[in-house]
């Protein structure tokens, strides 16, 4: 841990102490701070690299440099006939049912309403695009692998995924394949994963919901995913605690 990286995250914060305790035979060094809201305990400089890049993504919106300035929904499209007229790069957002591909969409436009999420399995049923800053769309698919869905809700789906990536009128610049971090990857994320690849796409893999790792089970989770995709880097992010934005936003761009 480097002193300069203390000192920096001491000055954003009100208080924060540090002490040193002993774990399982392992010394730990565990940080203590707190915001205007509620106290938080860090015990690594994982967890603190997250910290900083969220008071990092919460400075720049403060600041009025919003890494996203204008979201907006254009339309929802099942077939080539429904795309948004105006053409501009997309980024898909695609993933297993509930994996939280809406709350990824608006984490990371900083809208809390913009894509609707649900936890209900299977509630985005078309292809929403979201037009952002008037320079590019972002895409919010339907998840596959819904297991409780119906034979003939599951067909649908799987349809209108399989439009999105083969159809000419779409072609995503790039593809933000989302795996669920405690789940880990699915026989349908591997799968889907080489369908991307069949198809050429430029694909960028997030686990999402990292929030709910316990930290012992941080290093399995990722190397687990990264192995099950190649070794391919993989960005650890939370819709929910806004871990990730920036990297996100910046393997986007
Ligand atoms: N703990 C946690 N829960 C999350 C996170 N992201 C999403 N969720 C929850 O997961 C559930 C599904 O989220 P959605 O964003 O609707 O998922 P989706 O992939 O769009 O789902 P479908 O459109 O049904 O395929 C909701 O209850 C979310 O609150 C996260 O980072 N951490
Ligand atoms: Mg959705």
């Amino acid at each position: 841990m480097s002193c300069g990286f203390e000192s920096r995250l001491r000055h954003k914060l009100s208080i924060f102490t540090k002490k040193h305790e002993v774990f399982l035979g392992l010394e730990r060094v565990l940080y203590i701070f707190e915001n205007s809201k509620n106290l938080r305990k860090y015990k690594t400089h994982t967890d603190l690299v997250e910290v900083e890049s969220r008071l990092r993504h919460n400075k720049n919106m403060s600041e009025n440099k919003p890494l996203i300035k204008s979201a907006t929904f254009i339309k929802g499209a099942v077939y080539d006939t429904g795309l948004p007229e105006i053409e501009l790069p997309q980024i898909a957002f695609i993933g297993r049912s509930n994996v939280g591909k809406s709350s990824v969409i608006n984490s990371l436009t900083n809208r809390n309403k913009l894509a609707r999420s649900s936890s209900t399995p299977g509630f985005t049923a078309e292809a929403n695009f979201y037009l952002i800053n008037e320079d590019f769309y972002l895409v919010d698919l339907p998840g596959y692998g819904f297991a409780r869905g119906s034979h003939t809700q599951r067909d649908k789906i799987a349809n209108i995924i399989e439009w999105y990536f083969t159809s000419k009128n779409t072609n995503p610049k790039k593809v933000v394949l989302i795996i669920d971090a405690k789940v880990g990857p699915t026989v349908d994320d591997i799968h889907f994963y080489s369908f991307l690849t069949q198809q050429q796409k430029d694909t960028i893999i997030i686990a999402n919901k990292f929030d709910k790792l316990k930290q012992n089970e941080v290093f399995k989770a990722i190397s687990n995913i990264e192995n099950a995709f190649k070794g391919k880097k993989v960005i650890k992010y939370s819709a929910r605690e806004k871990i990730g934005i920036e990297e996100l936003f910046e393997s986007i761009k």
